[in-house]
């Protein structure tokens, strides 16, 4: 049997250790879940409802625990993991109400009457990466159960702990053995059995953007449903009329909030010329000024990263010749620690300006105007989020309509709420996830006509 360790990563103690699921294991989960299907597609939608609420209840009596066991496991500060769990017991709730509210349609037509119905996929095979273990998981497994499908989700090799107690939960609350399997996993076994294995009809993947288009490849052989959150390299654009002692105050938590890991991270500045230089000294503070330490200290702001590898990745990008404009702190001894770090690119074509570092360190570049800072939020592969700060109302809509990103926000860094759409454009990915849309997702629209000629 394969096993992974699992380490804290501000400690670099190892918790546990847990078995990966084989090939065959994959298959018999998968199995599993296809023999659950008929009965629970068959439970009526209000009692769908209420086992859904009961899942909620029971995160929400569990938060602590779960927030603390994220702590320990991803290194998020206990702040954050509070939300996280919190989250996923709100987006149990929201699509709660979801069962009874998947209203198909009457189309009237000539020679009867015709009726849609949205009927489940079936099996959906969901892959969670290790930068919000929690959260990412309910979003695609909360629409996927309302809407009357099986679920196995696989979670990320290194963060298994929370999504396994999830499993637990779920039991607890009373959904049926096998309508709701985690199976800690390989990507290129658990997760590549999702995309190739003819019963799951859905790959829900939130991940690497390379990972992304090798599942959604292979997702075309059998021209599988498939959803894609992907990488980002999100732009935070400050104009100069905006409130500057607040852009500048509140620019950290946009990029450097767990430690940059999020694909939302404003990891590039763009600062109108004019109010560049004193942007960068009221930024300066703010950065120096990040509590980095211990994530389960209250008063903590920023924890380690993940890994000792993806530390070492984020590092490759600050070498010698790297300008610095000035760092946060960063504990010394044990732990993947990395400062919060503020660089001034060379080039449009700077790595720093190009790349998804995922990590602390942010570019910050000037421009000028506002088809100029367009220009440049564009000038990336990826779309998926961004910040427009200005007092202009106008401006904040006539920026927001250019910028290809699927989520912005003006004089805010708010990227998610569940109640809302969330998703990439161009190489952030396919589909969205979250809002009143995303139910119906996990369904086929079938049109049924029903002659009345005699
Ligand atoms: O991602 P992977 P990694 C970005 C970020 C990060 C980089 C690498 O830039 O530095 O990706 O991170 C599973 N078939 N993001 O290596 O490999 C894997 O087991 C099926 C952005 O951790 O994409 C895990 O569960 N599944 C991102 C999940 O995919 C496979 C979040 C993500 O791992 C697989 C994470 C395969 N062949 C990283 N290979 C975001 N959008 O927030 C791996 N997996």
């Amino acid at each position: 049997m394969t096993t992974v360790d699992v380490v804290n990563p501000a400690t670099e103690e190892v918790l546990t250790s847990v078995p990966l699921a084989s090939l065959e294991e994959t298959d018999e989960a998968i199995a599993r879940a296809q023999a659950a299907l008929p009965a629970w597609r068959a439970v009526a939608p209000g009692d769908r409802a209420r086992l859904l609420r009961a899942f909620a209840e029971a995160v929400d009596a569990d938060r602590e625990h779960l927030a603390r066991l994220e702590v320990r496991n991803s290194g998020h500060t206990i702040s954050n993991a509070r939300w996280e769990a919190g989250n996923v017991r709100d987006v149990l709730h929201y699509y709660a109400a979801a069962p009874e509210r998947l209203l198909g349609s009457q189309i009237p037509v000539p020679g009867g009457v015709n009726v849609t119905f949205h009927e489940p996929l079936g099996v959906v095979g969901i892959i969670v990466p290790w930068n919000f273990p929690l959260p990412i998981a309910a979003w695609g497994f909360a629409p996927a159960l309302a809407a009357g499908n099986t679920v196995v989700l696989k979670p990320a090799e290194s963060t298994p702990l929370t999504a396994l107690r999830l499993a637990e939960l779920a039991r607890q609350a009373g959904l049926p053995e096998d309508v709701f399997q985690v199976l800690p996993g390989a990507g290129p076994v658990v997760g590549q059995r999702f995309v190739t294995h003819p019963a799951v009809r859905k790959v829900v993947f939130t991940g690497s953007t390379a990972v992304g288009k090798r599942i959604m490849a292979g997702c075309a052989e059998q021209v599988k449903r498939v959803t894609l959150e992907l990488g980002g390299k999100s732009a935070n654009i400050v104009f100069a009329d905006a409130d500057l002692e607040r852009a500048a105050a509140t620019a950290p938590y946009g990029v450097f909030d767990n430690a940059g890991q999020d694909c939302c991270a404003r990891s590039r500045i763009l600062v109108e010329r004019p109010v560049y230089d004193r942007f960068l000294e009221l930024l300066e503070p703010a950065v120096r000024g990040v509590v980095v330490g211990d994530p389960a200290d209250e008063r903590t702001e920023m924890g380690p990263l993940i890994s000792a590898a993806h530390r070492a990745k984020v590092a490759s990008y600050v070498t010698d010749g790297t300008r610095v404009a000035f760092r946060g702190s960063a504990p010394d001894g044990p732990g993947f620690w990395f400062p919060p770090t503020v660089v001034l690119p060379e080039s449009p074509t700077d790595p720093l300006v190009t790349d998804e570092i995922f990590g602390p360190v942010v570019a910050v570049v000037p421009f000028d105007g506002e088809a100029d800072a367009i220009r440049l939020a564009n000038d990336t592969a990826y779309g998926l989020s961004g910040s427009i700060w200005t007092s202009d109302v106008g401006r904040a809509l006539r920026v927001s309509r250019g910028v290809e990103a699927g989520n912005l926000s003006v004089n805010s860094h708010s990227s998610v709420r569940y109640w809302t759409p969330f998703g990439g454009f161009k190489q952030s990915g396919l589909g969205r996830e979250l809002g009143p849309a995303a139910a119906e997702s996990f369904t086929e629209t079938k049109n049924v006509f029903l002659s009345t000629e005699v």
